[in-house]
């Protein structure tokens, strides 16, 4: 059977948590960069004008979480019941929210200190955690994780969840990384154990990896 194919720009950017879903599950992908005229002009291939884009045999998709969700039923990452998959489907929402703020200071703020500490007292401090955040705060993540028993977000396997939880977790450690590291050592003991789990081991290793984060190259 062919790959799954992501039609995405070279960085990893909302494509990430998909290629992350496609190696869990044991599986490979082919890549297609992204024609910006054609993605602006067809709404066929491309709804709303944006990307990515997943082509899996007669599955032509966009929008990043509906994506992440076909691939999870696809390769088993969905949780293994309702309450398992209502909790994961929360969590990958959990994450969006705090996407938005990272893409606000990556995009908007540029990444400039000022910014960086503000976003720092907002998302990660535990004192902000009953402040306005958007729904939006690492604690919050953190909190699933001490929830569950085991290394994983929901439930005893991997699921989506974890990806997005991880994948978030790994751009923030490019900016905070000692930050990170002392005020949540749990979240960093979660990302070392899912960086080493098969499949996506071998990838974060491999060339497939790209090493842009974001168009700007920021982050
Ligand atoms: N809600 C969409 C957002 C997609 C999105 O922001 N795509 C960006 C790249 S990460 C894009 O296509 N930007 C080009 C544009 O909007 O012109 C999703 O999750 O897929």
């Amino acid at each position: 059977m062919s790959k799954p194919v992501i039609h995405y720009f070279p960085i990893r950017g909302r494509a990430e948590v998909l290629r992350l879903a496609i190696v869990a599950g044991g599986d490979d992908f082919d890549t297609v960069d992204v024609n910006y005229q054609e993605m602006k002009s067809d709404r066929e291939k491309y709804p709303f004008g944006q990307c990515p884009r997943l082509v899996d045999g007669d599955i032509d998709l966009v929008q990043s979480n509906t994506i992440a969700r076909y691939l999870a039923r696809k390769y088993n990452l969905q949780g293994k019941d309702e309450k398992e998959m209502c909790a994961v489907d929360m969590i990958v929402e959990g994450v969006e929210s705090l996407r938005v703020k990272y893409v606000n200071l990556i995009y908007n703020d540029k990444l400039e200190e000022a910014a960086k500490e503000t976003y720092w007292k907002t998302y990660f401090d535990r004192s902000s955690t009953e402040g306005r955040n958007g729904g939006a705060h690492f604690q919050y993540l953190a909190n699933f994780l001490s929830k569950n028993p085991g290394p994983f977000c929901v439930g005893d396997s991997l699921t989506l969840a974890d990806l997005c939880v991880w994948e978030i977790l790994d751009l923030h450690l490019r900016i905070f990384g000692e930050q990170i590291k002392e005020a949540y050592p749990e979240l960093v003991s979660f990302h070392e154990h899912i960086a080493g789990l098969p499949g996506i081991k071998e990838y974060l290793g491999s060339a497939k990896r790209l090493a842009a984060c974001n168009a700007n190259n920021l982050g």
